[in-house]
Parts: C-alpha cells; structure tokens; sequence
C-alpha cells in the first residue's frame, strides 16, 4: 500500500457502484478520435460476417423491425468518468446473432469512419451487449454514435463502438484502434484492464 495522506480535500464522489479509480458525472462527455460521421439511415446497413465469410445483412428498416429492449445500464470510461443509470433502447446481440451459424471466439466490431474494437463473442452474447439507437428517449444523437452504437456496458466505453456497422467473427483475436494503441485488450473495468502495461 502506498502512502495515505490525510487532509485531501480534492477527493472525488465514489460510491460502491463506482469500479476502482472511476469518478461520477452527471453529464455525458462525447468522447471521439475523429470526425462525426454522418449516416443517413437510408444508407445505414449493419453486417455480421463469419469465420466462413457468410454475411448477414440489416438495412434500417430490417433492423428497427427486431424486437428491442430498454435497458439501463452504468458507463465507465477509462478516462475515468463514470454515468450510472443511462437509459437507452436497442437490440440485443442475441436477437441479432439468432440465425448466425459460427464457432468463432472473437469479434471485432467496425464503424462507419474506421474506428474498430474487438472482444470476445461470449462478451456480445447473454444479454451482456446491444446496438442501441436511442438514449434517454430520444433518438441517439450523432456525436453519441447515432444512427446506432454498440453498447457493451460491462466493459470500458472505448469498446461500445459509436457509429457500428458491423462485426467480424474470427478465430482469431485481432486488437482493434485503441487496443493497438496501448489499451487494455479486454478491458473489465472492475479489474481496471486500463492499458496493456496495467
Ligand atoms: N466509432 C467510434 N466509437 C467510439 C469511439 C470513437 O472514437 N469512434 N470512442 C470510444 C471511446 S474511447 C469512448 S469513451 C466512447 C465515448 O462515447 P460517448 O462519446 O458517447 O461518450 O465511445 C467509444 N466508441
Ligand atoms: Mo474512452
């Protein structure tokens, strides 16, 4: 344990539903590496496209006729801001991996504009991710990833892919804009997978 100084008054608001080193924000940072791109949803498409090279394919229309869910999840980014109880409406990857035949164990998720990420397909599966296309009742706003984002609430933000458009499945793990950059390659805030040197 390191040194313990008593008297600091500059410490942040934790709470026990704040992983380690994560701060609470009340507002909602846009957190971006480039340009907003700007996806009509007529030109939308979202793919998933196997280890065998199948594609499966959803235009808007496709995709917002898919069951969706209201889920309300925490965020935590790892450049430590933390937003709990976001509310948001989107289809489950479980919905949308329903008929896709694969025995790939990683993915790796591409958006309009070139931003990748990758995880683990099982990390996509369970009810533990959605590509979401509203937040707090409205439609998902541009700088936020609208049309539709990934949302992985389990892992840091870096890996809810703004702007998705679809996912590759690999037997192979392929780090994706930021893991190549030094991020963690899994990142489970809980375990503070910041970066790769911890
Ligand atoms: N396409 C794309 N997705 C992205 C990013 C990005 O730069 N491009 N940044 C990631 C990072 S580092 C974070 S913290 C969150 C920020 O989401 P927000 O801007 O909605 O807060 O988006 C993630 N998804
Ligand atoms: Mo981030």
């Amino acid at each position: 344990m390191g040194i313990i100084s008593r008297g600091f008054t500059g410490r942040r608001r934790t709470s026990p539903d704040l992983p380690p080193g994560q701060y609470l924000t009340e507002d909602f940072p846009v957190l971006s590496a480039g340009p907003t791109p700007r996806v009509p949803t007529d030109r939308w498409e979202f793919t998933i496209t196997t280890e065998t090279g199948q594609v499966y394919r959803w235009d808007w229309s496709a995709f917002r006729a898919l069951p969706a869910q209201e889920v309300t999840v925490d965020l935590h980014c790892v450049t430590r801001w933390s937003k709990l109880g976001t509310s948001w409406e989107g289809v489950s990857l479980d919905t949308l991996f329903a008929d896709v035949e694969t025995a790939a164990e990683y993915a790796l998720a591409h958006s309009y504009g070139g931003y990748t990420t990758n995880l683990p397909v099982e990390d996509l599966l369970d009810g533990k991710a959605w590509v979401a296309y509203t937040y707090d009742g409205e439609d998902l706003a541009p700088e936020h990833g609208g049309p539709a984002r990934l949302l992985v609430p389990r892992l840091y933000l870096w890996k809810s892919a703004k702007w998705v458009r679809g996912i590759t499945l690999s037997h192979d793990d392929e780090p994706g804009f930021w893991e190549t950059a030094g991020y963690h390659n899994y990142g489970d805030p809980w375990r503070e997978q910041r970066y790769w040197d911890g």
